[in-house]
């Protein structure tokens, strides 16, 4: 599916845009089924299993910023992840053989769509080896205005960095506290159907979307089989049946493949560990703002 250049691209930089993977009927389904998951959030007022809501949210007037775990609320999720030009770009990088984590779907809407500070998936969800990735499916055309995903090139060989907060896990780097320079980032832009690769030790983040136009990026969470989750990641699936059950391409190992990567614990959880949004808020700087709009009404 990829190619050699892409596949050296990725390796270098740790993340690669590929266009058209999706069909433009896959695409129409996936938003079809994404506006009726929306519509469902009407009457909704705190935060559940599939929602993530932003803060200025009301039930009366519904605002998603996250869909959590997608390819559990509708197939054509699922379908999307197995389709044979994603999981055909996917192995070229990570494979043979590939199993899903978990999905999101960040709508990030116009004009108010939340940031996402600074942070590495690995962070997260570190694993025995780091053949371990994101796919980010762009379900709307992704451009500089409407808060594309940025990644800084390269970090995915460098350190894990600090994602804690008075000693919690908060999911975000303190872009004072690490003086990392944020200045090469490369925004990850393109056309609906397009999707990008990140790798889970890229430090990547996004800002508001000040636009009139939604950003709505659907991802998913993989790995290779042989990866083993050594935190954060086994909150994913209920069972080893659904661990197993979870695979995409490949078959079931109970060896896992170790390989020296450098580690920082998820640990102590955070405060909420069910949104990312509501764990960065402990980080004591933002790198990105906060619309005024998507602030929470004063009670
Ligand atoms: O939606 C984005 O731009 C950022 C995605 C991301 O890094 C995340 O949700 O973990």
């Amino acid at each position: 599916m990829l190619s050699q250049a892409q596949i050296a691209r990725y390796h270098a930089d740790g993340f690669i845009v590929v266009p058209d993977v999706l069909t433009a009927d896959q695409v129409t389904r996936a938003r079809q089924a994404l506006d009726a998951i929306v519509a469902r959030a009407r009457g909704v007022s705190a935060n559940t299993d599939v929602y993530d809501l932003e803060d200025s949210h009301a039930p009366e007037r519904p605002r998603v910023r996250r869909i959590k775990a997608p390819h559990k609320v509708d197939p054509v999720f699922m379908e999307v992840v197995r389709s044979e030009r994603l999981l055909g770009a996917v192995d070229d990088l990570i494979g043979p053989g590939v199993r899903l984590q978990n999905s999101k779907l960040n709508l990030k809407s116009a004009g108010y769509g939340a940031a996402v500070e600074w942070h590495q998936d690995w962070a997260f969800y570190p694993y025995t080896n780091d053949d371990v990735l994101a796919v980010g499916v762009m379900l709307d055309d992704i451009t500089l205005e409407n808060g594309p995903m940025l990644v800084l090139p390269g970090t995915h060989k460098g350190p894990i960095y600090d994602h804690h907060a008075d000693g919690r896990f908060c999911g975000a780097i303190d872009p004072v506290a690490s003086k990392m320079d944020f200045g090469n980032a490369v925004p990850i832009v393109g056309t609906a159907g397009s999707i990008s690769l990140h790798h889970a030790r890229a430090v990547h983040g996004s800002d508001v979307n000040r636009s009139g136009r939604d950003r709505r990026f659907l991802l998913y969470e993989l790995c290779a089989i042989d990866a083993w989750p050594l935190a954060g990641g086994f909150a994913a699936y209920s069972d080893f049946d659904e661990f197993n059950a979870r695979i995409l391409r490949g078959k079931p190992t109970n060896q896992p493949r170790l390989r020296d990567v450098p580690v920082r614990m998820p640990l102590p959880k955070s405060l909420d560990p069910s949104s990312i949004y509501q764990a960065q808020k402990a980080v004591a700087h933002r790198f990105f703002g906060v619309a005024e709009e998507a602030k929470a009404p004063a009670k």
